[in-house]
């Protein structure tokens, strides 16, 4: 399977995390979306990674859906599937990405708008979003099950991408959140290698 990513992507590093997580092997394929590339684009034709091409030419992409279809493949190593812990785990997993989607729209506004058409009341709308999601994030961690799981890899993945783009802001706002990142390379060592980096 190819799999189209940028090394900073949180919602790559988060299908990354799960592949290796399954045993999985992926080959990774360097995309600039800011450029549309055409095997990106034949890939996803939203021109967003991840973008995942699977071996019979089929593509997947969201990384929401292709964690489910590794965890399909895999015959169910990345969501539990008693019905509370699925809730849990898929509840969790959808606010790590949708902060991830909220702040991300923060730094597009900065990267792609020029300086004399950016809209603070917008951005803080985003933020707002995100700093709710958080908030919320807080008590949902408890729930979580031992094992790891999709929701553990889009809340490492997170929180890695935000210590590249909004450094301190975990420790200094969501404690409890900054603890569960510093204990997760403990759980899961290969974090170090497939974090989000700075491209
Ligand atoms: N919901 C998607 C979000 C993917 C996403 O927004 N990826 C960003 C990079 S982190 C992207 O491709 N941005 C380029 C664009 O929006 O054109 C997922 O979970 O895969």
């Amino acid at each position: 399977m190819r799999l189209f990513y940028s090394p900073a992507s949180p919602f790559a590093a988060k299908v990354r995390m799960a592949a290796q997580h399954c045993d999985l092997a992926l080959d990774g394929v360097l995309a600039d979306t800011a450029a549309e590339p055409d095997d990106l684009l034949s890939a996803n034709p939203l021109g967003k990674i991840p973008a995942l091409v699977l071996d019979d030419g089929g593509v997947l992409y969201d990384s929401a859906v292709i964690c489910d279809y590794f965890d399909k493949m895999t015959g169910g190593q990345l969501v539990p599937q008693g019905i509370d812990e699925w809730r849990a785990v898929k509840l969790v997993e959808a606010t790590a990405d949708g902060i991830a989607d909220a702040l991300i729209l923060t730094v597009y506004e900065d990267r792609y708008r020029p300086e004399d058409k950016r809209h603070q009341p917008w951005v803080d709308k985003q933020t707002r979003k995100a700093d709710r999601g958080l908030e919320v994030l807080e008590a949902m961690i408890a729930d979580l099950p031992d094992r790891l799981t999709t929701a553990h890899f889009a809340l490492a993945s997170l929180f890695g991408w935000m210590d590249i783009r909004f450094a301190g802001k975990l420790a200094a706002e969501r404690p409890a959140l900054a603890k569960w990142y510093a204990d997760f390379p403990s759980a899961f060592p290969a974090f170090e290698d497939l974090r989000p980096k700075a491209g």
